[in-house]
């Protein structure tokens, strides 16, 4: 293969607005799959994470073959919580194909990302995506990324933008915004014209920046990156090198290039082309393979740092060991090690006060996923309350984490959301208003937000859209109060009986249906009170030789609440913990008067 033939192209955008659908369409119709595969819709979306949730989690390679061109596709996830993703694959790509929903426009993490992509000063094809959508208004959308990327201080040569109009759904896109059918080799053009082919001296010295690490049960650990400089064989002796000056040396046992969504074997690669390499157990992402003899590391490119924490500990419940398969200390040090050799958003520190970790990420899901990866393979531990990072400004004064929240509501149920960010700290920016729906922006502590998601859809009736991004750092707002009600916690490690339920309903809303194993501090309920209460869920009824009038055998419990993984860690405050095993999610108070 030819260097001049390859292109390499990462598609960015806010979460939902098509990328993975346009990837499929890209993939189909240069036919890539055999006339009678059967393809999962969605296919890069491969992570079960992903096919459950619907969205991209992690970036990912593919490629397909359009006249004459080797064109590597890197798709990358919109939520804000996974923006390190994108920043790390960014190092691969010559260039962006910018996807904005044409009813939408450019939401709080387009802008996130088109600003790195531009920092990177490299060349981007806007496509103004779901013009199906009746209310589309791609003109408005044009003129918003081009103010975006003014405001971004985008050289010409960006701002010189090439636009196509796409359903990806659909399956075409065009030049003409009126096009309601087509093919989408449009893209595929705009590829080869605007995009340049891959730079770097296929002769010089070898230099591999590594951006991905993946695991593969026959090869091992895979370090994946593009070439940019030199060539790369099997059985070739490398060093792995990093900027600070860290050496030490390897060979490469086995090379992939990308056909489609597969990795297949090659003996060798040149300058330009995206690989996978195996047999550099150690490496992490940002190290350079390069050449033993003139080792030249390149520059790692700072991401954004983290800007919320979670402590991660062995579990010490009373019925701890039940239900996991690792659940020592050692055990989740190892596991969170190794997630932080692929995850670059992603630190993690010894605690100094007890046992187990502080681990930082971007958000809220960011950590729930990593908790709920971590269990699905058999770990077992538990978490505390997410608290945000703070700094020091230099006159000393705390600061903390700031969002720029975007929030699309129907103008009747505005004023819940108002009131419910007014109590968050959140300082109203911009109200816009089309038709009856309204968007509402919003800068806010990123405290504020926590746990406010579930919230938002219960006022808005599950019918609001609600974004934020990181925006910067700020003065501390002081004390927020995010959870009104006190806990029902229980006194004694037991079974739920159906009466002691049928009383405790009463006082508030519970957590846990008839027989059900409970152990003493469990929290079993949510008091319809602030304060906490202590009682026994597995009190029967005094029997008396006399039987009572049939009446009273009569239970009626309500359905409990089950909480989900997220639902849970942004429910508990300081004091309280998640408990997380393969089988169960509790929740459980460390000191209560019994
Ligand atoms: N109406 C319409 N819907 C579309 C179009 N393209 C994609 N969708 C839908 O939009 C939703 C999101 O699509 P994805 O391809 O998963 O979006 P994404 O950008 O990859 O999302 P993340 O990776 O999670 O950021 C899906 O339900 C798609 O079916 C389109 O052109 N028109
Ligand atoms: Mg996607």
């Amino acid at each position: 293969m030819k260097k001049s033939k390859i292109r390499n192209v990462a598609i960015i955008a806010h979460v939902d607005h098509g990328k993975t659908t346009l990837v499929d369409q890209l993939l189909k119709q240069t036919g890539t799959f055999r006339e009678n595969q059967q393809v999962a819709i969605r296919v890069m979306d491969s992570m079960d994470l992903e096919r459950e949730r619907g969205i991209t989690i992690m970036a990912k390679n593919g490629s397909c073959r359009y006249k004459d061109h080797h064109i590597n596709i890197i798709d990358t996830p919109g939520h804000a919580d996974f923006g390190g993703e994108v920043e790390r694959v960014l190092n691969m790509a010559d260039g962006a194909l910018f996807l904005v929903d044409a009813a939408e426009g450019p939401m709080p993490q387009s802008f996130f990302v088109l600003k790195k992509a531009i920092a990177r000063k490299l060349p981007v094809i806007v496509i103004v995506n779901k013009i199906d959508k009746p209310m589309a208004r791609c003109d408005w959308v044009v003129d918003q990324v081009f103010d975006l990327m003014v405001s971004l201080n985008a050289p010409d040569h960006i701002l010189d933008f090439a636009v196509l109009y796409a359903c990806s759904r659909d399956g075409y896109a065009s030049t003409d915004m009126s096009a309601r059918s087509g093919d989408m080799l449009p893209v595929l053009d705009l590829i080869i014209e605007r995009i340049p082919s891959p730079v770097g001296d296929s002769a010089g010295s070898l230099q591999l920046l590594v951006s991905t690490i993946n695991y593969s049960q026959y090869s091992g650990r895979l370090a994946i990156g593009k070439i940019t400089s030199g060539k790369l064989a099997v059985n070739q002796e490398v060093v792995v090198a990093t900027d600070k000056g860290h050496i030490c040396s390897g060979r490469i046992v086995k090379l992939f290039v990308y056909e489609a969504t597969k990795q297949v074997e090659v003996a060798s690669a040149s300058t330009g082309e995206i690989v996978a390499v195996a047999g550099l157990e150690q490496i992490k992402v940002g190290e350079t393979i390069t050449d033993p003899a003139n080792p030249i590391p390149l520059p790692w490119i700072p991401v954004d740092p983290p800007t919320l924490s979670m402590n991660f500990l062995p579990n010490d419940s009373p019925f701890a060991g039940k239900e996991g398969t690792f659940v020592t200390s050692r055990h989740i040090r190892d596991r969170l090690m190794r997630e932080t050799l692929s995850d670059i958003a992603l630190h993690v520190e010894d605690l100094t006060s007890q046992p187990g970790y502080k681990v930082s990420g971007r958000g809220e899901l960011h950590l729930a996923i990593l908790i709920e990866k971590m269990r699905r393979e058999g770990y077992e531990f538990q978490v505390s309350p997410p608290s945000v990072i703070y700094k020091k400004s230099e006159e000393g004064e705390r600061l903390e984490p700031y969002e720029e929240l975007t929030i699309d509501v129907a103008e009747n149920l505005m004023g819940k959301v108002i009131e419910n960010l007014g109590t968050r700290k959140g300082q109203l920016l911009e109200v816009h208003q089309s038709d009856a729906m309204v968007r509402l922006k919003y800068k806010i502590p990123t405290r504020g937000l926590l746990g406010y998601q579930s919230e938002f859809m219960t006022d808005t009736k599950g019918m609001g859209i609600l974004n934020y991004v990181f925006a910067e750092y700020g003065p501390y707002v002081g004390e927020l109060l995010l959870r009104k009600n006190g806990v029902i916690i229980a006194n004694q490690t037991d079974v739920t009986v159906a009466y002691a339920l049928d009383n405790l309903q009463e006082r508030g809303v519970l957590f846990l249906g008839p027989a059900e194993h409970f152990y003493a501090g469990q929290i079993v309920g949510e008091h319809s009170r602030e304060n906490d209460i202590v009682v026994n869920p597995a009190k029967s009824k005094k029997l008396t030789n006399m039987r009572a009038s049939g009446s009273d055998d009569a239970i009626i419990l309500i359905p409990p609440r089950r909480m989900s993984l997220e639902q849970c860690i942004s429910y508990i405050m300081e004091g309280e913990l998640v408990e997380i095993t393969p089988k169960s999610i509790r929740l459980r108070k460390l000191k209560y008067n019994n």
